[in-house]
């Protein structure tokens, strides 16, 4: 993955992404992502969601999805650990967001631990939901997650543009490589199922994104996601305190 990013058309079965749709429509209806967004922004009025991303069973499935890990294992090695999921249904016409990464810090600031994100498309990439440009090699830089916002979701040279993907693909990014959100061009459009989980080489203590990210792991570790074949990848000792919310501010605002 020199590039930052590997393409992998149709990774999920038919089976899992028709369980996975209704989920995330109930995520969206039920108002449980809201609730979730609430608690990453402000933590102290609101606790954490009644029912995480990975208690939803095909959710839970979609994290441990076996030729996911087996990719996995191949970039980052056998030792990773899971970092967070998102899930959402984007409206038609739902604006871009802008260049940026998503690479969270390490306790070691060591740029050399690899963390990756895995972007779920289940209805896959066509022109009636946006695309997905990725600018390959960006992720040499040691930059700020948002240093070319201001090229908002403009073309930049070098980028690779991904608008055609079978339904249940996924993308693979180097965590640090810069991409942009382009919205759908004028149309009828449709609604956008999207997923994202991200995961990091274990090797330093990595800086969570969500305050109730221990509740998270325990409940991973009770449901036995990794049925009991992957060590690392609901372990605590790999994460540092919570200390904000930053992430909650530029994640889920539709900027970053
Ligand atoms: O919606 C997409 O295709 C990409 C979303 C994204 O950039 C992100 O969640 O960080």
């Amino acid at each position: 993955m020199e590039s930052g990013y590997l393409v992998l058309p149709g990774l999920l079965p038919e089976a899992l992404r028709e369980r996975l749709a209704p989920e995330v429509d109930r995520w969206v209806d039920e108002g449980l992502r809201a609730r979730s967004i609430a608690a990453c922004a402000d933590p102290l009025r609101h606790g954490p969601p009644p029912l995480l991303e990975l208690e939803l069973p095909a959710h839970g499935e979609l994290l441990t999805h076996p030729p996911l890990l087996r990719t996995l294992t191949r970039l980052l090695g056998p030792d990773f650990v899971f970092h967070h999921l998102h899930s959402d249904r984007q409206d038609p016409g739902i604006p871009g967001k802008a260049w940026h990464h998503d690479c969270e810090p390490n306790d070691r600031s060591d740029p050399s631990l690899l963390m990756v994100h895995a972007l779920h498309y289940l209805g896959g990439l066509d022109e009636k939901v946006g695309s997905l440009a990725v600018l390959p090699g960006s992720h040499l830089r040691t930059v700020g997650k948002s240093a070319f916002a201001h090229h908002g979701t403009g073309e930049l040279p070098g980028e690779v543009v991904i608008d055609r993907l079978p339904p249940g693909s996924t993308v693979l990014l180097n965590s640090a490589l810069f991409h942009t959100r382009r919205p759908a061009p004028e149309g009828p459009g449709r609604p956008r199922y999207f997923v994202d989980a991200s995961y990091c080489q274990v090797g330093a203590r990595w800086r969570p994104v969500k305050p109730y990210w221990r509740q998270m792991l325990a409940r991973a570790r009770e449901l036995d996601l990794a049925d009991g074949q992957w060590p690392e990848l609901f372990a605590e000792r790999h994460f540092t305190e919570y200390t904000g919310s930053e992430h909650a501010r530029t994640e889920y605002t539709g900027t970053v």
